[in-house]
């Protein structure tokens, strides 16, 4: 059975800001998130497979639904529980046939025009939300009057990113965001002791 999406954190674990050493390092910390997601953009197919491997051990049996950015077929070797797609990767619905029904399937959009036709997606993603470091080639920042905007016209979850810190955060989930995405303040600094704030702060 596909796994229903909780509300609250959604944290994703960066290969370009931690290295690999240091994603399996933070990986444990990142149990009690809502979601959890593996970002690899620099790594051969075959290195993320061996990463993904790493992290899902880490996250346990019984850890937040796991998914890969980008890689269906990663997603499917792995047995993650599904794939985050941006507007240049595999359709939603060739993810889909790739890991079957059951599979969590995301997608990155950045304006409304995106999000309201997205298709055969279990929640879209909006941003970025304000302005981040994180992301080289950024698009424009929606603001939270994006997210309100989108909110307002897409019934699926919705997950908001980009330079979203913790005293941001809660407006962001008052805004209408499910889930709230993080990098760069859950990674920079004590992982653990982030990760245990921003539970509070996307509650
Ligand atoms: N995607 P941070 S913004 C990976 O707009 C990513 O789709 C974005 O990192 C989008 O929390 C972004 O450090 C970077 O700002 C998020």
């Amino acid at each position: 059975m596909r796994r229903a999406l909780p509300t609250g954190l959604y944290g994703i674990l960066d290969v370009d800001l931690l290295g690999e050493a240091g994603v399996i390092a933070a990986a444990s910390a990142f149990r009690p998130a809502g979601v959890v997601q593996l970002r690899a953009k620099g790594l051969s197919a075959r290195q993320m497979v061996a990463l993904a491997r790493e992290v899902k051990a880490a996250l346990g049996s019984n850890g937040p639904p796991f998914l890969i950015n980008d890689r269906a077929d990663v997603a499917a070797i792995v047995g993650a529980d599904g794939v985050h797609l941006g507007q240049d990767d595999i359709t939603p619905a060739a993810a889909r046939a790739i890991l079957g029904p059951d599979a969590i399937v995301g997608l990155s959009t950045h304006s409304v025009a995106q999000a309201i036709t997205a298709l055969d997606v279990d929640y879209v993603a909006i941003g970025p939300v304000f302005p981040t470091r994180t992301k080289r080639d950024a698009e424009p920042v929606v603001g939270l009057d994006g997210v309100r905007a989108v909110r307002a016209q897409v019934r699926c979850p919705l997950v908001a990113i980009g330079g979203i810190d913790l005293e941001r955060a809660p407006a962001v989930r008052a805004a209408g965001a499910d889930l709230v995405a993080m990098i760069g303040a859950l990674l920079i600094g004590d992982v653990p002791r982030n990760v245990a704030l921003a539970l509070e702060r996307c509650r």
